[in-house]
């Protein structure tokens, strides 16, 4: 199965070109984050790291694979029908004559008119990509690579990977893979969040493999052109000029009211995004359930705060195991406490990462308490209630976080103890994680 598209036959033909064109830009993307995959408690995130692959010349490398006679040579891929001929990409050797994608290939001829105009095939690059997708997943299991465009991937390499400097040699053998599997080369960003990894890859190109640290960020990334920021394009790089913000350190010092003001809520990512505050996660296929709730009214009120936390870590415990139960993992808590005089007390966050673990959404539920009316002998507890959302597969469930600073517990084997002898038989101590 691995070597699939060298030998894929490939009909040259215009026909078609069109429909082949809508197949490779119609492939489902997912856009830059969105203000709701941000997550305001950003020092309750667990560190992550992302890798970044971004193929070199993607169309025009895979043609200059399969055609030795072009390699070496400037070519580039696109429509190639009379004056309405199109660049979509250029080999490396072509962009040295300056083109580029988006140009005219009549303006490209003009500068290059050595140019081999290769029209596009589409199911070819599409089989390339799926089939490589596989190959990831033999570092990584699927849930922790995300398909961003039609030759790019997110990988969170978090789990897999203890520093930047093993994130790095992951790096460098996904890349080999890939050009053993495929013979081709890609540019690879790695860094702490998934935009400045993206950026992180436009920095050597082609073949490239360039680390972000959160020490690089001022001398790296901040005096880059604000162009450079994910989701920023030539109009929003227009008005952001009229604003007299050109450079990403720019937008980081500008004030959020003013960019809300500008560009709405994107103007709020942006900022964040620029500042390497970009807590997005990889993109998971939602599930049909929308929530999981748990709630608990005691017999007895309670006002004593061993026993209120003790009550908060039952509701976490058992709503954690309802997610397993389901094969899921949460996004999102909100928690509810309602006191004896029958009033309510209640707040949500981000979980710091998508989770089904009694621990973390103990430990969220607490900083949610800490900002309520703390329980007191005039104002005892009499429920505690807690709700999760935004609910994904939880295809991790053997608990893969083999270098989290937490310890490993086998919270699956344990909910089948229970189930077998009693929630009595096994308790693990929640304060110790
Ligand atoms: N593409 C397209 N239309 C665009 C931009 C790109 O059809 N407006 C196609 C052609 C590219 C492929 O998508 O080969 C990947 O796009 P990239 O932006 O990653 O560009 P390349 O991979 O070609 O070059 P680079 O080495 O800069 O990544
Ligand atoms: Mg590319
Ligand atoms: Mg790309």
């Amino acid at each position: 199965m691995d070597k699939i598209s060298s030998s894929f036959f490939i009909p040259r033909s215009e026909q078609g070109y069109d429909a082949m064109y809508k197949r490779i830009r119609l492939m489902p993307l997912y856009s830059f984050p969105h203000y709701r995959d941000l997550n305001p408690h950003l020092g309750l995130c667990k560190p992550k790291i992302f890798l970044h692959i971004d193929f070199d010349a993607f169309y025009a490398q895979v043609e200059q694979r399969d055609n030795p006679n072009l390699r070496g040579k400037p070519v580039s891929v696109g429509s190639t029908t009379g004056m309405k001929g199109i660049v979509m990409t250029a080999s490396y050797e072509a962009r040295t004559f300056g083109i580029d994608t988006g140009m005219s290939l009549w303006e490209a001829k003009k500068i290059c008119p050595k140019l081999i105009s290769l029209p596009c095939y589409g199911p070819k690059y599409e089989v390339i990509i799926q089939n490589l997708m596989r190959g990831l997943r033999t570092f990584v299991p699927p849930e922790f690579t995300e398909q961003y465009s039609v030759d790019e991937y997110f990988v969170d390499v978090s789990d897999f990977v203890k520093n930047f400097k093993e994130a790095k040699e992951f790096a460098q053998r996904i890349k080999d893979k890939i050009l053993e599997m495929e013979d081709l080369t890609c540019s690879v960003g790695v860094s702490y969040n998934k935009s400045y990894a993206k950026m992180a890859t436009k920095f050597k190109k082609p073949d490239g493999l360039t680390v972000i640290t959160p020490d690089d960020r001022e001398k790296k990334i901040y005096p880059l052109p604000v162009r450079r920021l994910w989701g920023v394009g030539a109009r929003i790089g227009r008005r952001m000029s009229l604003m007299n913000i050109f450079t990403i350190g720019d937008l980081v010092n500008s004030s959020e009211g003013v960019l809300r003001k500008e560009f709405g809520v994107n103007g709020i990512v942006f900022r964040r995004l620029a500042r390497g505050e970009d807590s997005s996660e990889i993109f998971r296929r939602s599930t049909h359930e929308k929530s999981l709730n748990h709630h608990h009214t005691l017999t007895n009120n309670i006002y004593n705060i061993d026993e209120v936390k003790n009550e908060v870590r039952r509701v976490a415990e058992y709503l954690c195991r309802k997610m397993r139960n389901k094969k899921l993992v949460a996004g999102y808590l909100y928690f509810v406490l309602r006191y004896g005089n029958l009033r309510y007390a209640s707040g949500d966050m981000h979980l710091p990462s998508h989770t089904n673990d009694d621990r973390i959404v103990y430990e969220s539920a607490l900083e949610i308490l800490k900002n309520f009316p703390q329980p007191n002998e005039n104002l005892p507890a009499r429920m505690f209630g807690m709700t999760v959302f935004d609910l994904h597969e939880d295809t991790n469930s053997c608990n893969l976080e083999l270098f989290t600073r937490r310890t490993h517990i086998p919270f699956y084997h344990l909910d089948k103890l229970k189930q077998k002898y009693g929630e009595g038989v096994i308790r693990i101590g929640l304060n110790a994680g």
